[in-house]
């Protein structure tokens, strides 16, 4: 292949990923009609809990004093310890600087009071167009939870959904706790006990099915941590064998497993203290094996657990792999797993989500990802075309749209 053919070759399969829409499967997100819930701006940005961990580890003042602090203070002191003092080297740092200058902000002159200038400019509607189109995301999926307090209600006023913000049913009180979970169903009228008797499966059924309704649900999502075991007696396996796959089967609905969390690991940074353990594929495996006709969509948190859950997809077609999920989220590691995937599973699988929680993020996110899935399709493609093998443009356009939330979307709706 002539070094020309494959700079040729090289050029198209980018300019084929930047072009592709994406459905970003997974953020935490909202439709404009949860008002402030739907986070943006400046501050927002700033205040993410990975800046707030890197802003931590160079601040003096004490956790409990950071808390006290306004959101514009507390802008400010990561703005002056990750910016200012010191580069912004971190992919968390950078992509704050990558979303300002696609909008158009000029950062050089590292000034916080004119950026926040800038932004009060926009209304969030205007805003949502402009970051959805920055960022070429056709379509984003929420993360919604009946448990949520500020979020339920607005799901109980019904209102006209935003179609670019579809939701997925997040769980996971009711799977890591149960106990607490059982008199918030009794309140909401579902007849569950603790122990499991009388009818409370076909009654935790019954909410799945209220809320899947409700939500439109595009799969069932549950953020599990490294200790998560199937088959097992904890609350979870149960409810997951005896409620959330009767009901899979039922919505024909996926269900989502987000492994290997350890939740506030230093509670003192709150939303920001949660650390990673490593998981066991196997019970994902045994999950697979266990219910052939229940579809899940698994990622997990530990760059040990990679390589073993692409073969447990390998090992099982209802088995879906996603994302480059939270602390799997950088450069280095997004080109890694992305290469072993395509490799080990080929294109039956989505490299990545966003999870953004700030609106502005979307642009930085798909931004920092696009180039490096690209790169790595564009070696696999060469590899290809060394063998005589000549992908078409309209084969990559349909690989890549695949890859950048096509082959999900197939999967959810088989
Ligand atoms: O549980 C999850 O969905 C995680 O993505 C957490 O929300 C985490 O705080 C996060 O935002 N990771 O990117
Ligand atoms: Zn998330």
């Amino acid at each position: 292949m002539t070094s020309e053919h494959s700079s040729a070759l090289r050029a198209l399969v980018g300019n084929v990923v930047q072009q592709t829409p994406v459905y970003d499967v997974h953020t935490h997100l909202y439709d404009p009609a949860f008002g402030d819930l739907l986070l943006w701006g400046i501050d927002e940005l700033l205040t993410y809990h990975y800046l707030i961990a890197e802003g931590f580890r160079w601040f003096d003042m004490p956790e409990a004093k950071f808390w006290t602090l306004k959101k514009t203070e507390q802008a400010e002191a990561i703005w002056n310890a990750l910016f200012i003092d010191h580069s912004p080297l971190s992919e968390a740092c950078r992509g704050v600087l990558t979303t300002l200058n696609r909008l158009g902000f000029d950062v050089k002159k590292r000034d916080l009071p004119a950026l926040r200038q800038h932004y009060s400019k926009w209304s969030s509607g205007d805003f949502i167009n402009k970051s959805l189109e920055l960022a070429n995301v056709r379509k984003v999926c929420m993360t919604n939870s009946p448990f949520d307090d500020v979020e339920r209600p607005v799901w109980e006023r019904d209102f006209d959904r935003d179609p670019r913000f579809t939701a997925a049913l997040r769980i996971d009180p009711l799977l890591v706790d149960w106990e607490n979970s059982v008199p918030k169903l009794r309140t909401w009228g579902y007849a569950v006990h603790a122990d499991f008797s009388e009818l409370t499966f076909s009654e935790v059924r019954r909410f799945l099915g209220d809320w899947t309704r409700r939500i439109d649900a595009q799969y069932c999502m549950v953020s599990l941590g490294a200790d998560f075991r199937f088959p097992d007696n904890s609350a979870a396996a149960q409810l997951i064998e005896h409620a959330i796959m009767p009901h899979g089967r039922e919505h024909n609905q996926a269900f989502a497993l987000m492994i290997g969390v350890r939740r506030n690991a230093n509670p003192l940074l709150r939303l920001a203290g949660d650390s990673l353990g490593q998981a066991d594929v196997g019970a994902v495996e045994r999950l697979c094996e266990a219910f052939p006709d229940n579809k899940f969509l698994c990622t997990m948190l530990a760059r040990e657990n990679q390589h073993a859950l692409c073969v447990a997809a390998r090992k099982f077609r209802n088995l879906h792999v996603f994302g480059c999920w939270w602390f799997m989220n950088n450069p280095s590691l997004i080109e890694e797993i992305t290469r072993m995937r395509i490799e080990l599973i080929g294109l039956s699988v989505t490299p990545q989500h966003s999870d953004c929680r700030v609106l502005d993020q979307l642009i930085y996110k798909w931004d920092h990802s696009r180039p490096i899935i690209a790169k790595v399709l564009a070696d696999k493609y060469c590899d290809l075309a060394a063998t005589g093998w000549e992908p078409s443009r309209a084969e990559i356009e349909r690989d890549v749209h695949g890859l950048l939330g096509g082959a999900l979307e197939s999967f959810l709706a088989r």
